[in-house]
């Protein structure tokens, strides 16, 4: 029998999921899309799994004792309870924490990727409802580029817009000549895109680029990162040394007199008080190239060879997303800009400078783009946020002073933490410290689908509905198209939809009305998408009514005739066409930084030695470099459950790799379960020895479902066990999960078994 197709999109592409007997028994890619993602191969299997959750839970001492009592969160068994007794319970509680408290206590920051899908998008829903009560603790920023989105604003432009504004990989193939790559561009992270990518372009971008010739340079930890068609020249830095380097090729430029002054004088502030530092005149060090490579571990020959062939060539100078996830975050990027600034190739097709092509889908793809609507959240009467990788440090410190981005703030004290559509025992750094800090509030809830950290450290546990129980449709600005999310299959067990979720809540919070405008989900799915045909229209793209969109299963966008070159128009007329810096120009020395006085992030780049690096003192006691970086076989801890990222494993535990030379000096042999650990945890992982990581670095990516024994250890390889929680700087906040040291040993003794797939212990239901 043919199995019935039912259109979705995930953040990782377009499928038909196939169902056969009421199951999901397969995911066919999109035909209009040539490089399909195996990641959905992961889902069916997922679905209705040993570790979905299929009722409402409650932690049994929770339950018992009510609020507070957060010790035994992680550790105590569940209870099932009926969807009313827990929207009863937790109504209460929401009340009570208002009332006690206010709102500035209920922390729904909430960060996290959840769903493709423009309703039931897990934190608008969330937020939706809060804001309708008075508000909550919300935060600010991403995980993915802190650093940079932070202090990209000050000296050259808003980060986002410049994200979709960049130069099309086909500009860069017809006009340029090299891409020098800090970071890589690894085509397993361009599986991705936020909303969901209809069509993944970047593989065929990029190869267009090598067969017109351009060459490549990836300045990375791993060889890999990027495709092996590109021909690459690999620098291995040090990790985090990527701003020395970067100093070093500006010094070479500007001795060398190959710098473009009358750029730096028509575009640009603040060179002259950038130089003195580049020259030693301010320090008595001159930041030369023996002097970066000295850091670095990059020859200086070769650092002078690069900085010359960039000056004689059409340049991008691409920087990855990575590079703004460590200790002082900010620097790469604003140092990464100086350097392409002294080149003179911003607005030039195929020169000037990139953030992040590959680290998604959609950076340099050559789409029109919409911005779609989305659920209205309302206005948040708490004004407050927190950056958003300071969640650890708000919980350990109510009250506590900080600073950010210029501003003093201190940190609210959190009763009621409630969650939907993200896991910070995925995203955050240092695991043990957030679990020590987890255990403060009175009451952590999650919305969650699966038995993942988030949902095994809750007291409530509300079990959410997946992508393919439910009717939506996609559209994500930096994408172009739109798809219909058609219901493949029914709700497995009891699981229930965010939004119904809230409308359970809001009914006994007085607020259902106001939550729902009285609309079902069909109701939404129409008038969303009715705004959406209507603001289309406002610019000339003529859509289909929604029924015909709905039959169709997807809608694109018209591809642009032009390709795009980021900055053409600012270069063309700088008078005409300002950036949004306070000088208009990119901003080399920012007067507004350089007044916020913070010595971890100056007026002008400069290199400052990261908290942990194999330069430093650290790395006597744990001498290699720990890279996060983000996996190939799912997104984050997405589907973690499923056959495709399982398939992935070594001996069932996450993959970590090791160079041979680092491997043999520690008895270390393929396919061997290794211990990783340093001062602030340690983990289980299995050991793929290979050639493709640098000496002295290992590389475990994100994502492994956490999974500790008694002891706190990691049975299955989450990374996050390892890394630094600590803000980049002063000025972003931003998480610096790539700056970690660690040792590595094989594991003595009797493998202990992974249960991160199993339920957590489960009493009877509660009467
Ligand atoms: N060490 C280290 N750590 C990192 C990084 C790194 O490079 N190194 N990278 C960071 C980055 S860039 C990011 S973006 C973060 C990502 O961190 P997250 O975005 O928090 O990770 P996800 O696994 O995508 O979490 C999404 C959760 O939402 C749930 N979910 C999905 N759909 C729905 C829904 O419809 N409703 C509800 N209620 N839940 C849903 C999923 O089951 C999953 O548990 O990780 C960060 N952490
Ligand atoms: N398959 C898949 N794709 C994804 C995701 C996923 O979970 N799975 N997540 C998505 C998300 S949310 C984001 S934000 C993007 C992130 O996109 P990126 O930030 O580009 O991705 P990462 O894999 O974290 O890092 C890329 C590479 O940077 C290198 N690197 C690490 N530290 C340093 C350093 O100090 N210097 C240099 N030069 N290189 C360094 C590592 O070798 C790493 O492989 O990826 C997106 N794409
Ligand atoms: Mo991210």
């Amino acid at each position: 029998m043919a199995p019935t197709l039912f259109p979705t999109i995930t953040h990782w592409g377009a499928y038909s999921a196939e169902v056969l007997d009421g199951r999901v028994v397969g995911m066919r890619p999109f035909a209009g899309d040539a490089d399909p993602s195996p990641i959905g191969a992961g889902m069916p299997q997922a679905l209705d799994d040993a570790v979905r959750i299929r009722q409402p839970m409650v932690r049994a001492g929770y339950l018992e004792h009510g609020p507070g009592h957060g010790e035994g969160r992680g550790r105590e068994p569940f209870v099932p309870v009926s969807w009313p007794r827990a929207l009863d319970l937790l109504a209460t509680e929401i009340g009570r924490v208002k009332r006690r408290h206010g709102n500035a206590a209920i922390f729904a920051g909430s960060y996290g990727w959840a769903s493709a899908g423009r309703f039931h998008h897990a934190q608008s829903q969330l937020h939706r409802f809060f804001n309708l009560l008075g508000g909550y603790t919300g935060s600010l920023d991403s995980y993915s580029y802190a650093a940079g989105e932070v202090v990209i604003p000050h000296v050259l432009g808003p980060f986002q817009q410049i994200l979709v504004e960049h130069t099309s990989w086909s500009a860069i193939a017809r006009h340029g000549q090299l891409v020098v790559a800090f970071g890589g561009l690894p085509l397993r992270n361009a599986q991705v895109s936020n909303g969901g990518p209809g069509a993944h372009v970047q593989r065929d971008g990029m190869r267009e680029a090598r067969d017109r010739g351009v060459r490549f340079v990836n300045l990375s930890p791993l060889r890999d990162d990027v495709a092996d068609f590109l021909d690459a020249e690999w620098l291995a830095a040090r990790p985090n040394t990527d701003v020395a380097v970067m100093l070093g090729l500006a010094h070479t430029l500007y001795v060398d007199g190959l710098h473009d002054p009358a750029f730096l004088t028509r575009y640009c502030t603040g060179i002259d008080r950038f130089l003195p530092y580049l020259t030693g005149a301010v320090d008595g060090r001159p930041k030369d190239a023996d002097w970066a490579a000295a850091i670095s571990e990059i020859p200086a020959a070769t650092i002078r060879a690069l900085a010359r062939r960039m000056a004689a060539q059409r340049t991008t100078i691409a920087l990855s997303w990575s590079l703004t996830r460590g200790d002082h975050g900010e620097q790469p990027y604003w140092m990464g800009l100086t350097l392409a600034a002294m080149l003179g190739q911003i607005g030039l097709p195929g020169g000037g400078i990139g953030f992040g092509y590959s680290s998604v889908n959609s950076v340099g793809a050559h789409t029109d783009r919409m911005t779609w609507p989305s659920l209205e959240q309302g206005v948040n009467a708490v004004r407050e946020p927190i950056p958003v990788a300071r969640i650890a440090d708000m919980l350990l410190n109510p009250g506590g002073a900080y600073d950010y981005n210029g501003r003093r703030r201190a940190y609210p004290d959190v009763k009621l933490v409630y969650w939907a559509g993200g896991n910070p025992f995925h995203h955050h750094q240092d695991l043990n410290r957030l679990v020590r800090a987890w255990r403060r509030p009175d009451t952590v809830v999650c919305n969650e689908a699966w038995w993942n950290g988030l949902a095994r450290h809750s007291d409530i546990v509300l079990p959410a509905t997946t992508t393919l129980e439910r009717n939506d449709f996609s559209g994500s600005s930096r994408e172009a198209y739109l798809f219909a999310m058609h219901r493949a299959v029914p709700p497995i067990g009891e699981a229930r939809n965010d939004h119904d979720i809230f409308t359970g809540l809001a009914q006994r919070l007085g607020v259902a009305e106001r939550f729902t405008e009285g609309r079902t989900e069909a109701d939404w799915l129409r008038h969303l998408y009715d705004r959406g045909r209507q603001r289309a229209a406002e610019r000339e793209v003529a859509m289909p009514g929604f029924d015909e969109f709905w039959k169709d299963g997807c809608f694109r966008l018209p591809t642009p005739s032009a390709h795009q070159i980021m900055f053409s128009d600012f270069r063309a007329d700088p008078e005409g066409n300002p950036l949004k810096t306070p000088s208009g120009r990119i901003e080399i020395f920012s007067e507004r930084i350089a007044g916020f006085g913070y010595a971890d992030c100056p007026g002008h780049p400069v290199w400052l030695e990261p908290a942990e690096w194999l330069g430093g003192a650290g790395a006597a006691r744990h001498p290699l470099h720990l890279v996060s970086c983000q996996p190939e076989h799912r997104l984050h801890s997405q589907y973690d459950n499923g056959g495709y990222s399982r398939s992935g494993k070594v001996q069932g535990r996450e993959a970590v790799w090791l160079n041979p030379t680092d491997a043999a000096a520690r008895g270390i042999a393929d396919g061997d379960v290794v211990r990783l650990h340093n001062d602030r945890g340690a983990c289980l992982a299995g050991a793929v020895v290979t050639d493709k990581v640098r000496r002295c670095v290992v590389r475990l990516p994100t994502g492994a479902w956490y999974d500790p024994d008694e002891t706190g250890l990691c049975r299955h390889g989450n990374p996050n066990v390892l890394t630094l929680d600590k803000g980049t700087s002063s000025l972003a906040q931003g998480p610096s999960a790539q700056t970690c040291l660690v040792q590595v040993e094989r594991w003595q003794g009797p493998v202990p078994k992974v249960r991160a797939f199993e339920p957590p212990p489960i009493l009877a239901p509660a009467k």
